[in-house]
């Protein structure tokens, strides 16, 4: 087989499928990728759940998240979940639940900056999601000698959440919505997806 593009991919990790494509019935908040996505329609209607089936996940490991905020981590995992333009980003990570992962994907200001502020009284028991919690349960519960804090205290700015919470996914940014220069969280899906020209942009002018 020819050698697949970078522009058009999807990452070897637990839930994404091998190559992106039309997605009818993507649920709710992850239908911005329907034309052209790499989660199923199952996988879209896990990142909209409590404790999904995706990664058992709780994010109400320190009390209950504000709906306001948790739209937010919905939305991360649409993007990371069904998005085909991350792969200038992709990056080995061989870990038990993924061979590839994404690493300093360029996060649009307006995305991070408004995720921590609907965020920024929600609480954590942890700085980063990825590791070292207590799974002894079925799901993540906080460890032993965390506590449970406001995430303004845990994330002083937006930079220190968009960053450290998945392990470097993202990094901060000051570029806007609509430049072609970030990846945006968030879309208006009527005017096509503004990620695939940012790929492009990164593709030909490196990371
Ligand atoms: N969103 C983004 N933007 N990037 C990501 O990498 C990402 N990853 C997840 C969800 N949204 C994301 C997946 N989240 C564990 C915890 C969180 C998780 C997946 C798996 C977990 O099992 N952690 C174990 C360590 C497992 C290991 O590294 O082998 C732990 O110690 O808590």
């Amino acid at each position: 087989a020819a050698k697949k593009s970078v522009l058009n991919m999807c990452m070897d990790a637990k839930h994404h499928k091998t190559e992106p494509g039309p997605e009818e019935e993507l649920h709710d908040q992850c239908v911005l990728w329907k034309d052209n996505a790499c989660c199923t329609a199952n996988t879209s209607t896990g990142a909209h759940q409590d404790q999904s089936y995706l990664y058992n996940f709780n994010w109400n490991h320190c009390g209950v998240m504000p709906e306001k905020c948790k739209q937010h981590f919905i939305q991360d995992t649409c993007l990371y979940e069904c998005s085909p333009n991350l792969g200038p980003w992709i990056d080995q990570a061989d870990t038990s639940w993924r061979r590839e992962r994404i690493l300093n994907v360029p996060l649009c200001k307006e995305d991070c900056e408004l995720w921590w502020e609907d965020c920024k009284d929600a609480t954590t028991c942890k700085e980063n999601w990825h590791k070292g919690w207590n799974w002894t349960s079925g799901t993540n519960r906080c460890p032993r000698g965390s506590i449970c804090q406001p995430f303004k205290y845990v994330f002083p700015r937006p930079a220190d959440l968009c960053e450290k919470i998945w392990s470097n996914s993202y990094k901060y940014t000051t570029e806007h919505r609509g430049g072609g220069r970030c990846i945006q969280m968030w879309f208006d899906p009527a005017n096509g997806n503004p990620n695939v020209a940012v790929a492009k942009y990164y593709a030909q002018n490196g990371r």
